[in-house]
């Protein structure tokens, strides 16, 4: 997509909401003049290094730690039982059943370890480097247990993740269309299709993946205040304050959470860490600051996985393509312990398997298993990829079946564009969508049927390179959000969001925002949200986040949910804030309220050219001398805003790759998508979230993967073997947009986050697998490798 800084016809009289301005932040963010976490140096700072398990399952027999103790400069060498009445517990608050099983997950182990990476004790230096040397010199001594790491084995529960629990199954989750009342009996359904209809069945697997952001966790809590201050690297500051606060019996008001500038996320500081626990409880212990900032190395083997699952997949359909039921079947690995999200980011599926689709019979269930491996948590899209993932590659097999155009099955069964609002077979009402456009431009632009007579040429001719021809479309509940629906999914979850509007005497504006970014470009969009509310200028607003004590209220950032949550929070302040302006207005300026009318930042009287500002409203509240009676010198304003639904976002995306049949290997050529977002804020911004989702997702689909050997260790456990991609390995995408306003926000908006990740995985598998169709491969297990290609090719099946 071309972008000018003109703003599209719609858009609001100042016209900043539209406009593609670039991040305010962005200065800071790429001139090193900010403070990451790790930058942070407090007097009489102290640095930790944290001794971890090399096993993937142990008793822990004995610590010896005096060596480590007398090390230089060593300060002091801690253990689990050392910090026993004071780690907390980490983050087990949300089970997604009241029966889930779920083992205490301790910061720092006490007598057993149930992975590879986990925290056994921790050295307290003066430096980071000393500290880390003398973690060397922690013996410790295990008894190496039976671990159980592949989670189908886990189901046998002959060998136990945690032996005392007595079952590696953690929690098991359903939703049926028949039971729920939303929809058909999906057995019959398939009963039915096997007589006289057609039946799918497939077995995919979604891989463990690794967040992988910029910026390594880093932690520093300072308790030498009365009020204990932690600066991390985190996405959530005030999750996690109110996590320490709840099992660590510090009352919250006496601690201060700050996210500072953070380098990404991705999910991946969407957790309440151990090393943050563990930091806590040090400094507590100690009387000093501490500081802690892992290595990538530790980043790769002890911060949360994402995805891994298996999914069961049965679609059944009529001859002519409708599908009449679709059962979906999931294991989830959750790794050694429930993560925060953990239980919950695969029943996000249960919504999205059916994605834009108007199925008649529909089942889904999930079984969450633990194993002995690092534990699973939200990673860009989280349970949204994995379901898109599923349903677009049945699809393409259903099509591949009847010998039809993938296009033509989608369009035969999605939701069409007269039928909303509509409320799916799983029971969500999507309010507003059209895939019907969202797929023409998208083909368009692509070049569909040039690409598919090209295809059908090199197939004609044996070419050894072929052309795959991929198709995904999608839709996503992201604006994570509504808290009774989230009530519902896991005990505990709410999804408001805070927004708090300061205006300051000069007529400067501060926005304060419980929502935390790390790269989503909030102060831009939120600045351009208010300079048009209140018609000021986009350089005079201020946005301050990240810090509990500023930003008391929020529940920070993941799930594509800042803007329609956190963005409709401020919209809502700053009415507040005109509502609170009006009576001064009308008092200074004589005239009546119902008189007024408020355009482009001023106060006007209706039929008179009489007028005053918001930045003078400001001033005169300020000076607080002419102010009618009863009113207060204030025209700040909060708000908090709880939707009533998610946002749907969707979008079609098309991907054409070229494998060559004699190594294996896969480029791409075009990659084309065509996302619905509703009302675009910045679409500069968006345009780096979609491409970044992009690479995301391709990425999983064609180069990354977490693999583990026999014992429990994680062998891609450096950037070497996990196969992160670089500029160099995408090629430049072709992007646009169709716009049906969401109607749960003001602002008409939808997520877009996760966008480019949750469609473009299967996009590029079903590509890979389109080329190689003819030579008998139906598919490719991820990361499609140029080995798992060419076994495929010669086997005929998916190899892992
Ligand atoms: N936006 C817009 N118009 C829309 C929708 C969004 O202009 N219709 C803008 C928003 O104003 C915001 C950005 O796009 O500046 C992303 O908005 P939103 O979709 O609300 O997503 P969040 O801000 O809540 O960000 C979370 C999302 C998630 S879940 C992951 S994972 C992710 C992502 O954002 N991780 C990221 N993008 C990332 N980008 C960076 N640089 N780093 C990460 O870690």
């Amino acid at each position: 997509m071309t972008i000018t800084e003109d703003r599209p016809a719609g858009s609001t009289p100042t016209g900043e909401v539209g406009k593609a301005r670039r991040r305010k932040e962005d200065q800071r963010l790429i001139t090193g003049r900010t403070r990451w976490t790790d930058n942070i140096t407090l007097p009489g700072m102290l640095h930790l290094a944290m001794v971890r398990s090399p096993f993937a399952h142990a008793n822990i027999k004995s610590i010896d730690t005096d060596e480590a103790k007398a090390a230089r400069n060593v300060v002091a060498v801690l253990t689990g039982t050392d910090l026993a009445d004071s780690q907390g517990v980490n983050a087990n608050a949300w089970p997604i059943t009241a029966d889930q099983v779920t083992p205490d997950h301790l910061p720092m182990a006490v007598d057993r370890v149930a992975c590879a990476g986990e925290i056994v004790a921790c050295v307290v230096a003066r430096t980071a480097a000393e500290a880390r040397d003398a973690a060397e010199l922690v013996d410790v001594d295990y008894e190496e247990l039976p671990a159980v790491l592949d989670m189908k084995e886990a189901l046998k529960d002959e060998v136990l993740a945690h032996p005392a629990l007595k079952t590696n199954k953690s929690a098991f989750w359903q939703l049926d269309s028949k039971e729920a009342g939303t929809g058909g009996d999906v057995d019959e359904a398939i009963a039915k299709a096997r007589q006289d209809g057609i039946v799918v069945e497939r077995e995919y697997r979604q891989q463990r993946l690794i967040p992988a952001f910029m910026e390594p966790r880093s932690v520093v809590v300072d308790p030498t205040h009365e009020q204990l201050t932690m600066w991390t690297a985190t996405q959530i500051p005030h999750i996690l304050r109110f996590l320490l606060a709840a099992t660590t019996g510090v009352s919250e008001s006496k601690i201060r959470v700050i996210a500072p500038d953070v380098g990404g996320g991705f999910g991946g500081k969407l957790q309440t860490t151990p090393e943050e626990f563990v930091a806590f409880a040090v400094a507590r212990r100690l009387g000093k600051p501490v500081k802690y900032t892992e290595t990538r190395s530790e980043s790769l083997v002890s911060g949360h996985h994402g995805r891994d699952q298996w999914q069961r997949l049965t679609l059944s359909a009529e001859k002519d393509g409708t599908v009449t039921g679709f059962k979906v079947e999931l294991l989830a690995d959750l790794g050694a312990y429930v993560a925060i999200m953990g239980g919950g980011v695969p029943v996000l599926g249960a919504w999205m398997f059916n994605s834009i689709y108007k199925f008649p019979a529909y089942r889904f269930n999930v079984q969450t298993i633990l194993t002995n491996k690092t534990w699973v948590d939200a990673y860009r899209g989280a349970g949204r990829p994995e379901a898109t993932f599923g349903i677009e590659r049945m699809m393409d097999e259903l099509a591949a079946e009847l010998g039809v155009d993938p296009l033509e099955i989608r369009e035969k069964n999605w939701i069409t564009h007269e039928e909303f609002p509509f409320t799916t077979v799983a029971g969500m009402t999507y309010d507003t969508g059209n895939y019907e456009a969202a797929t023409a431009k998208a083909k368009e632009l692509f070049g569909y049927d040039e690409l598919r007579a090209e295809q059908q040429r090199r197939r004609e001719s044996n070419d050894p390179v072929q052309l795959g021809i991929g198709v995904s479309t999608f839709t996503e509940m992201c604006g994570l959000a509504p808290s009774r629906i989230l009530g519902s999914l896991s005990y505990g979850a709410g999804g408001w969001e805070h927004a708090s509007i300061r205006m300051l005497a000069t007529g400067k504006v501060e926005v304060v925002t419980g929502t935390s970014p790390h790269g989503q470009g909030h102060e831009t969009a939120w600045s351009q949200i208010v300079a048009d509310k209140l018609g000021v200028p986009f350089e005079d607003v201020e946005v301050l986040h990240g810090d509990t004590q500023i930003a008391h209220k929020g529940l920070d950032t993941y799930g594509s949910r800042s803007l329609v949550v956190g963005g409709e929070a401020v919209v809502r302040a700053a009415d507040k804030v005109i509502e609170k302006a009006k009576p001064i207005a009308a008092h200074l300026l004589e005239a009546s309220v119902d008189d007024l009318e408020f355009k482009e930042g001023r106060f006007g009287v209706r039929g008179t050219d009489k007028g005053i500002s918001m930045a003078e409203l400001a001033l005169a509240s300020f000076a607080a001398h002419n102010l009618p009676d009863g009113i207060e010198p204030d025209l700040d304003a909060h708000a908090t805003f709880d939707p009533d639904n998610f946002s749907f976002p969707h979008g079609t995306h098309l991907c054409a790759v070229e494998v060559d049949t004699e190594t294996g290997a896969t480029t791409m050529r075009k990659y084309v998508c065509v996302d619905d977002i509703g009302t675009i804020i910045n679409p500069l911004i968006v345009e780096g979230q979609v491409h970044g989702g992009l690479v995301q997702g391709i990425a999983q689909a064609l180069w990354e993967g977490a693999e583990y050997d026999e014992q429990g260790t994680l062998v891609t456990g450096s950037f070497v073997d996990y196969t992160l991609p670089t500029a160099a390995d995408t090629i430049s995408f072709v992007t646009d947009h169709t716009t049906s306003p969401s109607t749960y926000n003001s602002l008409g908006a939808k997520g877009v986050g996760e966008a480019g990740t949750i469609a473009s995985t299967p996009a590029v598998v079903n590509a890979v697998v389109d080329a190689l169709r003819p030579l008998g491969v139906a598919d490719v297990t991820m990361p499609c490798t140029p080995e798992r290609v060419w076994k495929a090719i010669q086997t005929g099946r998916a190899v892992n």
